[in-house]
């Protein structure tokens, strides 16, 4: 089983320790200079065409901002839902960015965004930022906003059963060494009733109540995606009331599909648990909440497959101690992210912090779930400028306690916790051939 321990010993004697008063630089420095592997994404690789998102007008539009909206306007969802997508970027624009202080922090990340592209942050109109935007070529624009936030590569969420995407990857579009595929399940493991037909469709003999060749039929179907799309892990959100084991149809395409065939193909099972679907259907994308979980699955899952991979996720504050308690007892559970509602410096700062206490660097701070491509500029400035105070404060308290860090050995820590903790787990650069390997 590849652990993240693996990392050679740099050579700790020899290196000259950083002083006190250097260290909040040098941390900052470190997590400025450090390309960032952004480790769940939403974004797509340009071969996927229309489904990549960007521009001024989509950074409006997004979920996290449309609840806001709702919050300011007397505009009703029904109504919202009427506008074209550039009058919706205007309302929003007008609501949360003229007629209020754009403080939250989806709003903030918007100003964040058209400062660092050289942009006016207090128009009352979008005429600049749209003059902007057409006036870029999509590839040249991906390496500039991949610059600017300092990031190397992105992992994409790749639905196979997406009626737009799937053909797409049945024709064979080009991978992109900046942009890694994953496999995402929830169609399958969470709405199989609804989904099971297009499976049959396609030629493969699977029942709706999983009857039959059904599970095998299934894992032909993930071996099929496994050999098109090459995915650094497959994935899967999961709601609050998630249980395993589970007498259900997701419980069996778990055990018997879906992990096994993780196994076979080496690569990790990403688990996101904690969603509360469409609480308010009517505002769609940002219509999920957050409840707490039964963490006894994660551990009844680890314990039953010890030779698999977990990336693990957990969107309730209160589940986050539980997490880290159950990452001292799994090697093969791999913590991630602040997630969705957690994404926010302060709830970041305390998790982060817990984590580090708990279980030193052994786990992935965060990834941006960026839905629209500039989105990553602000993720990624606003965790460095979060990470660094936490980082100082970490090393801080080990040279009160007796021992010095040297610059190099800063620099091994923050590559571990933004890439090399990634790159083992999921076995990025080696082992098995994948289109996407640099
Ligand atoms: O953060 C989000 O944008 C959510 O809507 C979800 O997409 C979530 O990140 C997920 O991957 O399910
Ligand atoms: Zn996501």
């Amino acid at each position: 089983m590849a652990t993240i321990t693996e990392a050679p010993a740099p050579e700790l004697g020899s290196a000259v320790p950083v002083a006190a008063e250097q260290l909040d630089r040098i941390v900052r420095d470190e997590l400025q200079d450090t390309p960032i592997i952004d480790m769940h994404t939403h974004l797509f690789m340009p071969s996927l065409g229309k489904l990549g998102l960007w521009g001024i007008d989509e950074l409006l539009t997004y979920h996290y901002l449309e609840a806001e909206l709702f919050r300011f306007s007397s505009v009703k969802p029904a109504e919202y839902w009427t506008l074209n997508k550039q009058q919706q970027a205007d309302l929003i624009w007008r609501t949360l960015f003229v007629e209020n202080t754009p403080v939250s922090e989806a709003a903030r990340g918007v100003i964040a965004v058209l400062s660092a592209l050289g942009l006016e942050t207090a128009r009352t109109d979008l005429s600049q930022a749209r003059e902007y935007f057409r006036n870029q070529k999509l590839e040249p624009h991906i390496r500039h906003v991949f610059e600017l936030a300092g990031i190397s590569e992105v992992v994409m969420t790749n639905d196979p059963l997406d009626p737009e995407e799937a053909p797409l990857w049945m024709k064979g579009a080009a991978p992109d060494r900046q942009f890694h595929p994953v496999l995402r399940l929830d169609r399958i493991l969470n709405k199989w009733p609804q989904h099971w037909q297009i499976l049959a469709g396609q030629g493969y003999r699977v029942e709706e109540n999983l009857g039959g060749n059904s599970v095998a039929e299934v894992r032909r179907f993930l071996a099929d995606w496994y050999g098109r799309m090459k995915p650094v892990y497959m994935a899967c959100s999961l709601p609050d009331t998630f249980e395993y084991p589970e007498d259900s149809l997701r419980g069996r395409l778990l055990k018997e599909a879906v992990i096994p065939s993780c196994g076979e193909f080496n690569i990790p099972l990403s688990l996101m648990i904690g969603v509360r679907y469409q609480v308010n259907p009517a505002i769609r994308l940002a219509g999920d909440a957050v409840g707490k979980a039964n963490l006894r699955a994660v551990e009844h899952i680890c314990v039953e497959f010890p030779e698999n991979r977990f990336l693990i996720s957990v969107l309730s504050r209160e589940n986050q101690h539980e997490l880290c308690v159950y990452s001292r007892k799994f090697g093969n559970l791999l913590p991630f992210g602040c997630w969705w509602f957690l994404n926010q410096p302060s709830i970041v700062e305390e998790m982060t912090r817990e984590r580090i206490e708990m279980i030193g660097f052994s786990f992935i701070p965060q990834h941006s779930d960026a839905r629209v491509l500039e989105q990553v500029i602000y993720k990624w400035r606003n965790t460095r400028r979060t990470m660094a105070p936490i980082l100082t404060n970490a090393y801080r308290l080990l040279a009160e306690d007796g021992r010095t860090v040297s610059r190099d050995e800063i620099r091994r820590g923050i590559h571990r916790l933004f890439r090399t903790n990634f790159e083992r787990f999921v076995n990025l650069r080696g082992g098995h051939e994948r289109h996407s390997a640099v």
